[in-house]
């Protein structure tokens, strides 16, 4: 099959499942075209079945805002013909599953069916999309995809009581590639994150107010005050700054490691022993899911889609938005004795496998195969 994949090619989840569901297609055979405006940050372009098409929006100066949209749907009409792509999926519904469906018409005039399968991440049902600005055209671009997916169910129950949709939503989870440990260990060594004697907590996010980084700080710091610990926090963004002021607030800055973006995100969870995500709202929680796959159990907030990776007393625990004092007393149950924490590593590493590549891009592709039928 030839399939375009539009996405944010960013550190964010739904750019990296899009950029990983299109590395698994090409190795599947499928030929891969990605249409955004920058390289997917996970993307290996050296692959024959693997293209990428930059967006680009020429600026001009009477444009307050530069329509990307515009530029976006004509850039996949014109590959669409080029390389006579059969389908589309878009991923993140603002404004990708809109120009897609642009894109449509535009073909569909030129008696070229295209397929499109949106697929709903998140912020762009439960925080942006839902916004009264953008909700009239979310709800077109949903009721006029070809198939529609959400990452969970209890994104696609929030989609249908916050949008004016019938649709059939078809919920296919994010999915993780279990990896052999295959850094060089001899380039990154615990030592440099913490001392033998002291546990490592992590968290990698894009530090936006709805990751609650104010609770990872103070879950951490109830934390470090009964048992040695270091906390490694991964990542970029509004929140980053008002993080660093309440841990010098705390005293305890230099028990805290800023990472940043960084690239080091497998060297980085192999040494941790906790993974700390207290949202506010997370559809599904792509980042609890990457460190359970590499054995880190997980505390997090029991909102939104988290509760059908994140299982109870077996990969870690959940507790309610804001409550630190849970969140501290869970987390010290897991790492208080050795062996609870190897039960919990071993608990989270197998919940991890019901979310295996081999297990979720089949779903994708079926869904695929449905709509080339259906046109
Ligand atoms: O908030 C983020 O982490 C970024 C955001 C995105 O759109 O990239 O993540 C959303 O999509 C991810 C991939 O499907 C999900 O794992 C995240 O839970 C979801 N974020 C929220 O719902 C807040």
């Amino acid at each position: 099959m030839k399939i375009a994949i539009v996405c944010y090619p960013t550190f964010g989840g739904s750019g990296v499942v899009a950029t990983e569901l299109g590395l698994e297609l090409a190795k599947r055979n499928h030929e891969v075209h990605f249409i955004t405006y920058s390289q997917p940050v996970r993307l290996a372009l050296l692959n024959p079945n693997i293209f990428y098409h930059e967006v680009n929006v020429p600026e001009y100066p009477l444009f307050h805002f530069q329509p990307y949209e515009l530029a976006l749907s004509s850039k996949l009409v014109d590959m669409v013909k080029l390389y006579g792509i059969e389908l589309l999926h878009v991923h993140y519904a603002i404004p990708h599953a809109y120009a897609g469906y642009m894109a449509k018409q535009m073909l569909a005039e030129q008696g070229i069916q295209l397929p499109m399968v949106t697929t709903l991440h998140g912020t762009d049902i439960t925080l942006v999309g839902n916004h009264p600005f953008y909700k009239t055209a979310v709800s077109f671009s949903i009721n006029h995809s070809d198939f529609v997916t959400s990452v969970s169910e209890n994104l696609k129950q929030s989609t249908y009581e916050l949008f004016d949709t019938k649709k059939e939503i078809h919920v296919i989870p994010n999915f993780i590639e279990q990896k052999n440990v295959d850094f060089d260990i001899s380039q990154c060594r615990r030592i440099v994150m913490a001392k033998p004697e002291e546990m490592i907590i992590t968290h990698i996010s894009n530090f936006r107010k709805v990751k609650r980084i104010q609770d990872v700080i103070s879950v951490f710091y109830g934390i470090q005050r009964e048992i040695p610990a270091k906390l490694m926090l991964v990542g970029d963004g509004p929140e980053k700054e008002r993080a660093e002021q309440q841990a010098l607030d705390l005293g305890i800055y230099d028990k805290i490691i800023f990472f940043g973006n960084s690239n080091e995100i497998d060297p980085i969870l192999s040494y941790s022993d906790l993974f700390l995500l207290p949202s506010e709202t997370e559809s599904f929680g792509l980042a609890a899911l990457e460190a359970m796959s590499s054995s880190v159990p997980v505390i997090s907030s029991n909102t939104g889609g988290l509760p059908e990776v994140n299982v109870e007393g077996v990969s870690g625990y959940l507790s309610n938005v804001g409550d630190i004092d849970d969140m501290v007393e869970n987390a010290l149950k897991i790492l208080r004795d050795k062996e609870t924490l190897a039960k919990f590593k071993e608990g989270a590493k197998e919940v991890s496998k019901n979310f295996s590549i081999e297990k979720i891009v089949p779903l994708y592709e079926d869904l695929y195969f449905k709509a080339l039928e259906a046109i």
